[in-house]
């Protein structure tokens, strides 16, 4: 049974005072150009949080010239990255100090941001969030008086300078999983490149991002440099991938869209395009490893945000030797796992985020039962209201079967045996996927072994989820293209220029 010790039926409403819908463009809250709203809703009941302007194209047009005349005419990227004190006005300092200064103001006001908390619903890690943004903005601020280019020593009698400069207009897609973090990952490389924005949140979670955007325009963000639209993928999404004045564009979604998104900017200006897409890590629990914690950590690989993360620990990989008894210890986890309003002390598995995702997993959980895999615990709806799902485990997941191939995103544990090394790096590579990879071992040389064998772009050892602003992430294989985060984030938003220059004057 379930512990319901946290009832869901009358949800904890934080005083939450809604306090920008519109869109921001050019320093400005306006309303969409069709007038148009569409409501963001609460994933605890359903009901509606606040009513939102839905952004097309005609909006997007909007933003990005607004972008592109911050971009072209300044001050944003002709700002000197230089700073002496803190104390000068914005205009004196460049954008290495807007961000110290917006990081400041974000830090104060975070405290108060219950939007974040309420759209993330993230339950019982809320301050950790705000942290993690922060700590985004600080890391990316650092470098922004860093950003330098070479000189290189070519043949014959040239000066050659390589000159690192910043794209110009960037825009960028982010989903609902994390809507604080996404934008943070987005946005502080970006702007600490000298690059203008137009920025689309997920259509499940405009409010977040339009409060911080906010913060930097407190802090002196000059106009036009981050313009933040709310809306539809098919709409604005496609709008902005689409645009023939976006220079560079990034995006984090689904598989499927991150190619619709590809194929728009080939077809308009061939804009570089950097995407964080879908998942189905492995989380191979070797022979050695110590069960308990083992169990532990393959719990929090998955369920995590409700196992809405792209780098979720989706395919549980146990050595046939400790099988049985992972399986009793995983079982007990999600048993006790305590699911209900977020808002509420001890929670630790709030809502998913809409219904569309709510009656995905559901479904997926109808194959893995069809599909002959068994169902060790959960499987149904949890209590009446929201989009609560029980926490579940199957055992005996085999890989043909669909839970085992593709992205459930959801508290739905799979978990699959396996008897050698040779055969679990064959199994665990066998996937369309490779974002990320687990592996669970007191092993120095099967660590190696793995490490090296896993085709993914982030291999977690006896540790998951670790995430820094200094750690690289991203995909191979169709989990993506490049990398955010870290100086590999940074590059992503730097176009490179070659200057040549005679050493001696030509005779002209
Ligand atoms: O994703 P979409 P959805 C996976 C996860 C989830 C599934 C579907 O498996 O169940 O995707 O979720 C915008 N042109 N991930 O439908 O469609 C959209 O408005 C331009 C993994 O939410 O990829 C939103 O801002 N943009 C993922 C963003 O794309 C378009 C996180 C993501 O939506 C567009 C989220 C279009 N034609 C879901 N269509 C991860 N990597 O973490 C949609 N969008």
């Amino acid at each position: 049974s379930y512990s319901t010790s946290a009832a869901i039926e009358e949800p904890l409403t934080p005083s939450v005072k809604v306090d920008y819908t519109q869109l921001l463009i050019n320093g400005k809250f306006v309303d969409s150009a069709s007038g148009k709203t569409f409501p963001t809703l609460d994933p605890r009941t359903g009901n509606v949080i606040a009513h939102v302007a839905e952004g097309d194209s005609e909006d997007v047009d909007r933003a990005v010239a607004a972008a592109r005349k911050a971009f072209d005419e300044g001050p944003w990227p002709k700002m000197t990255a230089y700073v002496t004190t803190l104390h000068l006005r914005l205009k004196d300092q460049g954008y290495f100090c807007a961000l110290l200064i917006c990081l400041k103001n974000i830090m104060m006001k975070l405290q108060h941001l219950r939007l974040g908390i309420m759209e993330s619903h993230m339950n019982r890690l809320p301050k950790l969030k705000y942290q993690w943004l922060c700590v985004f903005f600080r890391y990316y601020a650092g470098w922004a008086d860093k950003i330098h280019g070479l000189t290189v020593p070519a043949d014959g009698e040239h000066h050659v300078q390589i000159l690192h400069e910043p794209f110009g207009v960037a825009g960028q897609i982010i989903p609902w999983n994390f809507p604080l973090l996404m934008f943070a990952w987005k946005v502080a490389p970006a702007l600490a490149c000298g690059n203008t924005i137009v920025l689309k949140t997920a259509e499940q979670t405009p409010l977040s991002a339009l409060y911080a955007a906010k913060l930097f325009l407190e802090a002196g963000l000059p106009p036009g440099v981050l313009n933040i639209i709310s809306g539809f993928g098919p709409t604005a999404g496609a709008a902005l991938s689409s645009h023939m004045d976006v220079d560079k564009l990034a995006f984090t979604g689904s598989t499927d869209t991150g190619k619709i998104v590809l194929q728009l900017a080939a077809k308009s200006n061939l804009k570089p395009v950097t995407l964080e897409l879908g998942g189905k890590s492995p989380f191979i629990v070797c022979e050695d490893a110590d069960v308990e914690k083992a169990a532990e950590l393959a719990h929090f690989a998955l369920f995590f945000n409700q196992g809405q993360c792209c780098c979720a620990g989706s395919r549980t990989f146990v050595h046939e030797r400790i099988y049985d008894q992972f399986l009793e210890k995983a079982k007990a986890l999600a048993v006790n796992r305590v699911v209900g309003d977020p808002f509420k002390a001890g929670i630790q598995q709030g809502p998913q985020i809409d219904t569309e995702q709510f009656e995905k997993i559901l479904r997926y959980i109808r194959v893995g039962v069809d599909s002959g895999a068994t169902l060790e615990t959960g499987g149904e709806r949890f209590g009446s209201t929201g989009y609560y799902v029980q926490p579940t485990v199957f055992s005996n997941v085999q890989d043909d079967m669909l839970i085992a191939k593709e992205e459930i995103f959801g508290p739905v544990q799979s978990i699959l045996k396996f008897k050698d090394l040779g055969d679990v790096v064959r199994r665990a590579n066998t996937t369309r996927y490779g974002l990320a990879a687990g592996v669970f071992t007191q092993n120095i040389d099967t660590a190696n072994t793995l490490t090296r064998a896993l085709r993914a772009g982030t291999v977690w050892v006896n540790c998951f989820d670790v995430f820094d602003a200094a750690i690289p992430f991203g995909g191979y294989k169709m989990s993506g293209q490049g990398r955010e985060k870290g100086i590999y984030g940074l590059n992503s938003y730097l176009q490179v220029k070659a200057v040549v220059t005679p050493l001696k004057n030509p005779a002209w």
